[in-house]
């Protein structure tokens, strides 16, 4: 294949791959429900965070190593988290600031002010709008809504488009579509319509190896296992995102649940198999009936940046380059125990096999086999001390770009 055929992303796929890793963030009328998925009958006057602070989010997400933050602005219960025109189902009609009060507003501002790009979720099931039935009724509504996100909260990084509970229905793709690229055309389009970005597939935050950055197919929701065929007018690069709660299997806050709170371990566990398979990772913290981000969900996840920071942030050297042996000399032997590779897919994806060997008694001993590299794979390797390691690409679409080559040494 000549470098030419291979699919290539955009700039904006690229600047939102670098961004690696994204703070989900799962808020409404369920919080204050004790449940997951609301029917539309809860009244608003349920909603009523008693000291909600946005701010308290970006930070813990800033502090913790995300580099953006979506927000749900309206699940499937309906409930929408911005004081929209479309619908009393909302802030609106709830006590929180009297009614007065725009939790949308609020994130974008606290973003904005911690440099954190934005992103929304806008769930097409609705279970509250009565026009629901009426499919052209409601497709008028859905996009007067989400043109309401889309001008009046500055920049988006991510609309995410979530399948569940549409399976079988068709919403006005093409319109839907057409809104985003009027107005946020920088914007990533999750999983529906005509996607820029994937779902992994699953909801444990774990991508499968390889997980390249082309399909033609992906799942659309849990609930069936029909792959559907993307649209023609999606590129063939399109990445995976692995979206995945902190609180097991709980995507809202559930008062006593900080036993489904998963574990450093849990978390580096996700971590090596989403970003080092390349792809994003989309980790969700809720904030409770108070508005505020538990501090046992605040705790974790920040050891987790903190490990993320302390494990992979300062290898004893790094080299990037062209062609299908790459290699490293050390001053003096170290045991190393990660190897970071990454590949310029600004030019595609072009590694198709892989070793690493490292050089013992003399002799090169292979140490990690593979296939994918994109736009990073993680190696972990049992420590051995060595001062010459070499990358050696057995198959390439075209001739291999590596735009990192990193050892981290055992600590
Ligand atoms: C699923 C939804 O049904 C969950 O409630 C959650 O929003 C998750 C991110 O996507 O499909």
């Amino acid at each position: 294949m000549s470098s030419t055929e291979l699919a290539k992303p955009t700039k904006a796929q690229l600047k939102w791959q670098d961004l690696e890793m994204g703070m989900f963030c799962h808020f409404g009328i369920n919080t204050f429900c004790d449940q997951e998925w609301g029917d539309g009958t809860d009244s608003p006057s349920k909603f009523n965070p008693t000291s909600l602070d946005a701010r308290q989010w970006i930070r813990t997400a800033k502090q913790a190593g995300f580099k953006y933050f979506i927000l749900t602005a309206k699940h499937h219960d309906g409930f929408c988290l911005w004081p929209t025109q479309t619908t009393d189902y909302s802030v609106k009609s709830s006590p929180w600031k009297d009614g007065k009060g725009d939790v949308v507003g609020e994130c974008a501002k606290a973003c904005e002010e911690e440099g954190m790009p934005f992103g929304l979720y806008l769930s097409p099931w609705d279970r509250h709008e009565p026009c629901y039935s009426d499919k052209e009724a409601y497709d008028d509504f859905y996009a007067e809504q989400l043109t309401e996100l889309l001008t009046g909260y500055g920049p988006l990084v991510e609309v995410w488009f979530d399948g569940a509970g549409s399976e079988g229905r068709e919403y006005d793709w093409p319109r839907i579509i057409g809104l985003v690229k009027k107005y946020q055309p920088e914007a990533m389009i999750f999983n529906m319509g005509a996607p820029t970005i994937r779902w992994v597939g699953n909801e444990d935050g774990v991508a499968p190896y390889p997980c390249w950055n082309t399909a033609t197919e992906a799942r659309t929701s849990m609930f069936t296992e029909n792959m559907l065929t993307w649209l023609p007018e999606t590129p063939r690069w399109v990445p995976a995102e692995c979206d995945v709660p902190i609180r097991r299997r709980q995507w809202f806050w559930h008062p006593n649940s900080e036993d489904k709170l998963l574990s450093l371990d849990e978390l580096k566990d996700i971590y090596y198999r989403s970003v080092g398979h390349g792809t994003n990772l989309l980790l969700n913290l809720a904030p409770d009936n108070r508005g505020l981000i538990p501090e046992s969900d605040v705790k974790r996840v920040t050891e987790f940046g903190d490990w993320i920071r302390n494990t992979f942030y300062n290898p004893i050297k790094e080299i990037s380059g062209e062609g299908y042996e790459l290699e490293i000399k050390l001053s003096s032997p170290q045991r190393i125990d990660h190897v970071i590779l990454m590949e310029d897919i600004a030019h595609g994806e072009r590694v198709r096999d892989y070793v690493l060997e490292i050089k013992n008694d003399d002799k090169w001993l292979e140490v990690v086999h593979g296939s994918a590299i994109g736009h990073k794979k993680i190696d972990r390797i049992k420590p051995v001390a060595t001062d010459q390691i070499r990358l050696r690409i057995l198959a390439a679409a075209a001739k291999p770009l590596i735009r990192k080559f990193a050892l981290i040494a055992s600590k």
